[in-house]
């Protein structure tokens, strides 16, 4: 990989080639010195000894001081190095990682939560690291970065990456069951696509169908949103204005409705608002369904209140490490699988009794909030309370669940 722009790698690679290189030349050197004496002053050779040599002051101090010098400036060249490491560039972006049995998330400053890291390219990224239960460790080979993230305690790593790509992520804590399943990536997007990513409205939010529908049939080409009049009139602010209308050659006054705003787009030529042409197509239920015409007419009377849409369950148990622990695909190596829960009855041991059940609502709810009072049979009880998550949250994961 290309090392340019690439600091932490930098400062690591530049502090071991040093320090391997000369630990190299003194091997090497003591080595070859070693078997050059022990060949040349041989017994065979040489039965007694026959140096009477008293000491030198020059050689003593040489390979007293020299080898202090060279250890010193390993020390020095390593230690402003490591400092490089945890001094954060003062326009480093800030994102949130957690550890968590078995895997990581990853939360951005706006709330967004990945169980990738996404950053832009060229950019110095600052990770605060969390646990929320045992000891794990983020290790990113291509940055030369690793760093234990302790329970109780915050601590970080930067890095900068140097070409957008894939970069793998590890834990590199190796005393438990899962920690080796925890890879994930950091994904290094260029500016464009970051900004692009940034952007996208994940699952939540988006714009209401209504408005979508105008803008996908064109509607905006001839009206406006925003009360100045187009070719059309305004659509601002619709609900309950009155309107001057020409119907059969008469004009009369009418209150604008929902029955009226249907009519005006199923049939438009019927009735016309007065000072208008008559150039408006008809839109026909093939054009616009009627669930379509419901919402964008619910969207021109400002019955749309523009909520967040609800969380998706499928990416609620990505991004809060449910699926490190709970396959969809019928593999059970922690923890049952998600795979038809919906449908299946469980044993779950409670008070030491056995009780099978059919998997409920109420059930999943249990097991979600109360991990540790009922434990599905055949497994340990591992299953960290879900008690982070909020009561909307919740009720996605269950009806998820439910549908499996
Ligand atoms: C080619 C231009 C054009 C397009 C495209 C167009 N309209 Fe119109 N629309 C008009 C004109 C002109 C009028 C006024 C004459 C009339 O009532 O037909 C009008 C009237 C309306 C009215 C009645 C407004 C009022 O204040 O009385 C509604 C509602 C409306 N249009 C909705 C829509 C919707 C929804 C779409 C897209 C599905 C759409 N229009 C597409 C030109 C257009
Ligand atoms: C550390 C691993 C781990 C994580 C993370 C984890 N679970 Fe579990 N889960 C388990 C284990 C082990 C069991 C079975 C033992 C028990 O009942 O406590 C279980 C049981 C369950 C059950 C009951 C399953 C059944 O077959 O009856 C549900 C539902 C569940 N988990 C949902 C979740 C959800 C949702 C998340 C994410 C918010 C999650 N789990 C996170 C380990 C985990
Ligand atoms: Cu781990």
């Amino acid at each position: 990989m290309n090392q340019l722009n690439n600091p932490t790698a930098q400062a690591v690679d530049n502090v071991l080639i040093y320090i391997f290189g000369f630990s190299l030349i003194l091997l090497l050197g003591i080595t070859a010195v070693s078997v050059y004496f022990v060949v040349k002053y041989r017994r065979s050779k040489y039965p007694e000894p026959t140096s009477d040599v008293e000491g030198s002051w020059f050689l003593e101090t040489l390979w007293t001081v020299l080898p202090i010098i060279i250890v010193l400036t390993m020390f020095w060249y390593g230690w402003t190095n490591y400092v490089g490491l945890r001094e954060i560039p003062a326009d480093a972006m800030e994102v949130k990682g957690t550890a968590r049995m078995w895997s990581w998330v990853f939360e951005y400053p706006d709330g967004r939560k990945e169980s990738k890291l996404y950053v832009p390219v060229n950019k110095p990224v600052k990770v605060e690291l969390y646990s929320v239960d045992v000891l794990h460790s983020f290790f990113v080979p291509a940055f030369r970065i690793k760093r234990d993230t302790v329970p109780g305690m915050e601590s970080y790593v930067w890095f900068q990456a140097p070409e957008a790509g894939s970069y793998d992520i590890f834990c590199a804590e190796y005393c438990g069951v899962g920690h080796a399943d925890m890879t994930t990536s950091v994904e290094v997007l260029s500016e464009e696509d970051f900004e692009r990513w940034s952007q996208a409205s994940d699952e939540s939010g988006g714009e209401p169908r209504g408005l979508v529908v105008l803008n996908e049939q064109g509607c905006i080409g001839c009206h406006s949103l925003d009360g100045s009049e187009n070719i059309g009139p305004t659509l601002f602010e619709l609900s309950g204005t009155p309107r001057q209308i020409e119907r059969d050659g008469q004009t009369i006054e009418i209150t604008i409705d929902e029955d009226y705003l249907q009519r005006a787009i199923r049939d438009p030529a019927v009735e016309l608002t007065k000072g208008f042409d008559p150039m408006m197509p008809a839109y026909d239920e093939g054009t616009i369904s009627n669930d379509d015409l419901q919402a964008v007419v619910d969207y021109l009377l400002g019955k749309v209140v523009v909520t967040p849409a609800a969380p998706s369950g499928s990416r609620l148990l990505e991004v809060n490490g449910c699926t490190g622990c709970h396959s969809s695909d019928g593999s059970e190596e922690i923890a049952p699988t998600f795979k038809g829960i919906g449908q299946r009855e469980v044993t779950i041991e409670a008070d030491g009794k056995e009780i099978t059940l059919q998997v409920d609502a109420e059930y999943l709810r249990r097991a979600l909030l109360e991990p540790n009072t009922e434990i599905v049979k055949g497994f340990a009880p591992m299953m960290p309370a879900a008690d982070y998550l909020s009561a909307e949250e919740i009720d996605a994961i269950i009806e998820h669940l439910l549908q499996q």
